[in-house]
């Protein structure tokens, strides 16, 4: 009797892996030949032949691109190299890609760079309606003339004391009572004042220090890696490492502020069999976190494996790319940087990594076609390339084309593609990348 039980259980187990293990294999579109489409103007970038998983490009055209990802499961053709970053300037006639040095303090040994994002710190603080003891904020000027310093704390953790001169040009911030008198008396003193009064920001010039976040995996771990970008040197300053017990299996993160940032979880489990297991049984139990140094929570939920996550042009937007379900999500940023769903544009394919299109606000999404090539690679038969474009983002029927498809004769296993006036970029998860103009 006991054993007619667990053989009907056992029956009952092994029919319901079957049947998953089925739908999983369609949903990895493991039986998909790719149809090419073909840009004509491409070529492929030399000195990146051993992934290129990552792409952000700054609005002057330099591209950042991350290299080296060991990740279990994906193959990888130089698993004894530390990854690396990569600098590519699109303005140049024929860009060249360059290996960022890295300031030493940081284990480079272990360096396993996944998803990127770069933050440009213009100095705009939004003054939240929590921090409006405006009254008591009174003035700041640096130099030439410096009238009295006030000290703010804004939600985004900045505080000004007397004597830090933090800005570079003069600055001067007043309650919006006292503005519109004062403002003029000081403008006629100092003509090259940068001060924009609206009813919530307050806009200030700095030295734009562009950071670049990186989603590490030292050791298989997660964490972040905050850098500062030096142009001149090409090197990049390591400057903290971000670590939290959310912060796990992190794979891509969307940098909103000088510490805030939002990051995709792709798998519940760190064990690779488990991965698998949860894979198979889609168990949705991936998310968006928010992360800032006071605050950290989970956003968004029910992802089959969160992946790509980047905002639209007018930072309203952040959409989010979920691999397994191939499908991206479009969420609307909340004042508390909690998410609410949009909508869920379907795609049909395996999407990965999203970039907007800085001059449309298109996305563009590196996606792959016949994702059971790359869990099962075989050199003979590799996993394909595709790249889509998704236009109207915001309407009701987003339109939707193929831009590149290749069956990886030429490039394989295509994570992202990003746009600069023209110049496509795709990167890959452990192949080379394409450089086309567009
Ligand atoms: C890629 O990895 C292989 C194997 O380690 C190595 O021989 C090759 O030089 C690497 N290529 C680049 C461009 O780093
Ligand atoms: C890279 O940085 C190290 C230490 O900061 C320095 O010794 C080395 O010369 C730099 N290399 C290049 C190519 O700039
Ligand atoms: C990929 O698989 C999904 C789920 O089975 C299916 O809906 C979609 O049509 C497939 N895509 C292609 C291009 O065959
Ligand atoms: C991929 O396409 C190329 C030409 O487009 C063709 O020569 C090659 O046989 C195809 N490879 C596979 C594995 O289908
Ligand atoms: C889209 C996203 O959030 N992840 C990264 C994918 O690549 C783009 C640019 O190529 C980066 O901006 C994103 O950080």
């Amino acid at each position: 009797m006991g054993k007619l039980v667990v053989l009907t259980l056992l029956g009952a187990v092994l029919a319901l892996i079957g049947e998953r293990l089925v739908a999983f294999r369609q949903r990895m579109n493991a039986s998909r030949a790719v149809e090419p489409v073909d840009l004509p103007n491409c070529h492929l970038i030399e000195g990146l032949e051993n992934g290129s998983e990552d792409i952000d490009i700054l609005p002057n055209g330099l591209a950042f691109i991350s290299s080296g990802l060991k990740y279990p499961g994906m193959p990888n053709f130089a698993s004894d190299e530390p990854g690396q970053i990569f600098l590519m300037d699109l303005n140049e006639q024929n860009p060249r890609v360059q290996a960022l040095n890295i300031s030493d303090g940081f284990d480079k040994a272990s360096f396993n760079p996944h998803g990127i994002s770069t933050f440009i710190d213009k100095g705009t603080m939004r003054i939240s309606s929590a921090s409006q003891g405006l009254d008591s904020l009174y003035c700041m000027v640096g130099n030439p003339i410096k009238k009295g310093i006030g000290e703010m704390n804004t939600d985004q953790g900045l505080k000004w004391d007397d004597g830090t001169r933090l800005f570079q040009t003069p600055v001067l911030i007043l309650p919006r009572t006292s503005v519109k008198s004062e403002n003029s008396v000081l403008r006629k003193q100092i003509p090259t004042l940068s001060l924009v009064h609206s009813s919530s920001y307050f806009t200030m010039k700095t030295d734009h220090t562009v950071y670049l976040y990186v989603v590490n995996h030292p050791h298989m771990k997660s964490t972040v890696e905050k850098f500062k970008f030096e142009e001149q040197q090409r090197s990049l300053v390591h400057l903290k490492t971000i670590k939290h017990e959310l912060l796990t299996s992190v794979n891509d993160i969307v940098v909103l502020g000088p510490e805030q940032f939002y990051a995709t979880r792709d798998h519940y489990f760190t064990n690779f069999f488990l991965v698998l297991l949860e894979m198979i049984m889609d168990l949705r139990w991936t998310y968006v976190l928010f992360y800032s140094p006071k605050e950290v929570k989970v956003v968004a939920k029910g992802f089959s494996s969160a992946n790509g996550i980047t905002v639209s042009l007018d930072k309203k937007y952040i959409y989010v790319a979920d691999v397994l379900a191939q499908n991206v999500h479009v969420l609307n940023k909340r004042g508390n940087w909690d998410l609410t769903q949009v909508k869920v544009i379907q795609l049909g394919t395996l999407v990965d990594n999203l970039t907007v299109d800085p001059d449309t606000g298109d996305i563009l999404a590196g996606c792959h076609p016949n994702a059971m090539k790359l869990l099962i690679y075989n050199p003979e038969d590799p996993p394909g390339s595709e790249v889509l474009r998704i236009q109207d983002v915001l309407s009701e029927a987003p339109k939707i084309s193929t831009k590149y498809a290749n069956n990886g004769s030429v490039l394989q296993g295509s994570s992202v593609a990003s746009v600069y006036h023209g110049k496509l970029l795709i990167g890959t998860v452990f192949h080379k990348a394409l450089y086309c103009l567009f």
